[in-house]
């Protein structure tokens, strides 16, 4: 029987624990703690690989205005897409960027940047 060699042990619990976060962040994270709009207004923030909040109440039947700021440069945060509204919406570095969206029907609305890695979810009730 042949032993492996630690450092061959140690890049696999490496490699093992890059894959399962990455299987946590793309399939398993859900947001919390939701933040309800104000007189149909939210304000979000677009930094650090997160929208702040991420986790948005909205009442249905009614128009929504997102006030957002990407603080974040980087070409991963530069599209807002919201699925099931059609929405692709290009957002500015460090300019408020407002986005109407419509009255909407009661379910959930994932929004997330083109590759998936920022995401968040509009709650409408
Ligand atoms: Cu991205």
């Amino acid at each position: 029987m042949t032993t492996l060699p630690v450092t061959t042990l140690l890049v696999n619990a490496v490699g093992l624990t890059a894959m399962m976060m990455i299987v946590w962040w793309f399939w398993l994270w859900k947001p919390r703690n939701a933040v309800g709009t104000k007189d149909g207004v939210i304000d979000i923030r677009v930094a650090n690989g997160t929208y702040t909040p991420a986790l948005i109440d909205s009442p249905a039947g009614q128009p929504l205005t997102l006030r957002v700021l990407r603080e974040d440069a980087s070409p991963c945060a530069e599209y807002l897409i919201i699925e099931g509204l059609g929405i692709s919406e290009p957002l500015p570095v460090n300019r408020l960027h407002m986005l109407m969206l419509p009255a909407m029907a009661a379910g959930e609305y994932r929004f997330h940047c083109q590759m998936n890695m920022y995401q968040g979810i509009l709650r409408v009730r």
